[in-house]
C-alpha cells in the first residue's frame, strides 16, 4: 500500500504533462487510492497481470503492468501494432477498452493470445474507473517495480452467496421413450459466494450453482444447448460438452460475451457419464472459479432402478489468501499454475457435503452416487469411508460391465464415475479423496443413514474422537 503512495504523484504529474503537451489526457481529475484499487478490483485485473502496488495482483499469464508505458512505445513503433494509439496512455485506454484490437507480444508463458483479455470492460467499467487505471499505470515508472509486491492483505471475516449444489437436485431416471430433442439452458453467472466460514470467493458458476445442473438425456437424443452469459459478468464464457462429439465439444459456437446468448445442438451417440465445463481462456481458470458440471446419457431403457440417487463433484481452488484466511478471495494464478490449491471442495465450498447439505438415506437401501471431477488440476482417489462400492461403473463407462467390490476408485479431472453400494448399517458415512491431506482442505462430505442397528454386520462400543 505503501508503494502506492509514492508513486501516485507521479501519475499524476504524467496526466498534466500530457495535457500539457495538448494530447488526449486520460482525466486532469486525480483519483483516490480507494477509487483506484476499486477499479483494478472489480476488473479483476489481478487475476492475470501482475501490477506494483495492487494487492494480490500478481497473476502470471498475461503481460506485468510494471512498465506498461515503456511497453507501449515500443509496441506501437514495433510495426506489428494494428491499434490507433499514439501514446502510451492511448494504449493501455485502448488495450482495456478494445483489448481485442491488438494482441500484446510477450506473456509470461509465451506469445500472448487474443480473447483472454475480457471483451466487456467498456461495459462493466465507468469511465472514471478506466482513468484510474489509466492514469495509475501510465505512471509506473519504468522496471521500478519489477517484482509484484503482491501483497496479500488481512481482511475482516465476509459473507457472499451460497452456491453449494444439493446433491440430491438431479433429474429422476427418464421415462422409457423414443430419442427427442433437449434444449439445455445455461448461464454463466458470477457471484461473491461463500467458500467457507468467514471466506468469500469470486465463484464464476453455470446457473449460480457448484457443479452446474446436472443434465440428463438418453442415447439418440439431441441436445441444444442455449449458452447465455449474464449481463453482471466480467469475463467471457462457454462451454464444452464431453458427451459431444465435434471439435471443442461446443466451445467454438458458445465464445459468448456478457449479455449475449449463443447456440448449438448436437447428438448423443455414446452413453456414459460426461462432465462438461468452460472452455474459454485460461480454461484452468474458468473451471477452478466453479464452472463445470455433469450430463448422464443414459443406455436405451436406462440404468437399473436404485433407492437413491446423488450429484457429487470436486474441485480444486486457488485464492490468493492462505487456507482459512477470511475475506473476499480471487484466484491466484501463479498457484494455479502451479497446481498448489489452497482449497479443494465437494459441491463448490467447505462444508458444503457435511454442515450444509449432507447426503441423507435409510438402512436397506441401494445408492448411486454420480461423481465427477471437474479439477481442473487434482485426480481424486474416491472412497466412502465405511463402505465398500458394490459396483463401479469405471472410468463412467456404462456400457461396459461394472467393477464390483472396490474400496476406493480413481477419477481424473474431466473424469467421472458412477458407484452404488447397499446401505446395511446406520451412521455417518464419510466421503473423502483418500489422499487424505485433502481433508485439511475442505474435502470431505457427510452421508447420514438412518434404520435399524445391524449388529451380525457391524457392532462394538465406538470410542472417544474417532470422528465418525
Ligand atoms: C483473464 C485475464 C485478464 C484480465 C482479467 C485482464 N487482462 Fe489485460 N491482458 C490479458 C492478456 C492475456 C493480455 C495480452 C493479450 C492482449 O494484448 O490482448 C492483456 C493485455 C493488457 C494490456 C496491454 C499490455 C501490453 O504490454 O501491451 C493492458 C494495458 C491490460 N491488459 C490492462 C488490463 C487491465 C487494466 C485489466 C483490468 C481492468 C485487465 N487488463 C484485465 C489478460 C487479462
Ligand atoms: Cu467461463
Amino acid at each position: 500500500m505503501k508503494k502506492f503512495v509514492k508513486f501516485l504523484p507521479i501519475a499524476v504529474l504524467f496526466a498534466i504533462f500530457i495535457a500539457a503537451c495538448g494530447a488526449k489526457a486520460a482525466s486532469d481529475k486525480t483519483y483516490s487510492e480507494t477509487e483506484t484499487l476499486a477499479a483494478f478490483e472489480k476488473g479483476a485485473c489481478g487475476s492475470c497481470h501482475a501490477i506494483p502496488g495492487v494487492p494480490n495482483a500478481a497473476g502470471v499469464i498475461a503481460p506485468s503492468l510494471a512498465d506498461v508505458s515503456m511497453m507501449a512505445k515500443d509496441h506501437f513503433n514495433s510495426g506489428s501494432y494494428s491499434g490507433k494509439a499514439a501514446t502510451s496512455e492511448d494504449y493501455i485506454r485502448e488495450s482495456i477498452l478494445d483489448p481485442n484490437l491488438f494482441v500484446a507480444p510477450e506473456c509470461p508463458t509465451g506469445a500472448c493470445a487474443p480473447n483472454v483479455m475480457p471483451a466487456a470492460l467498456k461495459d462493466t467499467l465507468t469511465t472514471d474507473e478506466v482513468n484510474a487505471m489509466v492514469n495509475y499505470l501510465n505512471g509506473l515508472p519504468a522496471g521500478a517495480y519489477g517484482e509484484s509486491s503482491a501483497a496479500v492483505v488481512p481482511q475482516e471475516p465476509t459473507t457472499g452467496v451460497d452456491v453449494v449444489r444439493d446433491p440430491t437436485d438431479l433429474p429422476a431416471p427418464l421415462a422409457v421413450r423414443e430419442p427427442t430433442t433437449v434444449v439445455v439452458n445455461l448461464e454463466a453467472i458470477e457471484v461473491e459466494g461463500q467458500l467457507a466460514d468467514g471466506t468469500t470467493f469470486t465463484y464464476w458458476t453455470f446457473n449460480g450453482a457448484v457443479p452446474g445442473p446436472f443434465v440428463r438425456v438418453r442415447i439418440g437424443d439431441t441436445i441444444e444447448v442455449h449458452m447465455k452469459n449474464s449481463t453482471s459478468s466480467a469475463m467471457n464464457h462457454s462451454v464444452d460438452f464431453h458427451a459431444v462429439t465435434g471439435p471443442g465439444g461446443g466451445a467454438a459456437m458458445t465464445q459468448t460475451e456478457p449479455g449475449q446468448e449463443t447456440m448449438f445442438t448436437a447428438k448423443a451417440i455414446n452413453v456414459g457419464l460426461f462432465v462438461y465445463h468452460c472452455a474459454t481462456p485460461m480454461v484452468a481458470n474458468h473451471i477452478s472459479n466453479g464452472m463445470y458440471g455433469l450430463i448422464l446419457v443414459e443406455p436405451e431403457g436406462g440404468l437399473p432402478p436404485v433407492d437413491r440417487e446423488f450429484y457429487v463433484m470436486q474441485g480444486d481452488i486457488y485464492t490468493t489468501g492462505a487456507f482459512g484466511d477470511k475475506g473476499k478471495q480471487t484466484t491466484d494464478v501463479t498457484k494455479l499454475l502451479n497446481e498448489d490449491p489452497e482449497y479443494i471442495v465437494f459441491n463448490g465450498a467447505v462444508g458444503a457435503l457435511t454442515d450444509q447439505k449432507p447426503l441423507k438415506a435409510n438402512v436397506g437401501e441401494t445408492v448411486r452416487i454420480f461423481f465427477g471431477v471437474g479439477g481442473p488440476n487434482l485426480t481424486s482417489s474416491f472412497h466412502v469411508i465405511g463402505e465398500i462400492f458394490d459396483r463401479v461403473y469405471d472410468q463412467a463407462s456404462l456400457t461396459a460391465p461394472p467393477l464390483t467390490d472396490v474400496q476406493t476408485t480413481l477419477v481424473p479431472p474431466g473424469g467421472a464415475t458412477v458407484v452404488e453400494f447397499h446401505l446395511e448399517v446406520p451412521g455417518r458415512y464419510i466421503l473423502v479423496d483418500h489422499a487424505l491431506s485433502r481433508l485439511q482442505r475442505g474435502l470431505a462430505g457427510f452421508m447420514l443413514v438412518e434404520g435399524a442397528e445391524n449388529l451380525e454386520i457391524f457392532s462394538g462400543t465406538p470410542g472417544p474422537g474417532s470422528g465418525h
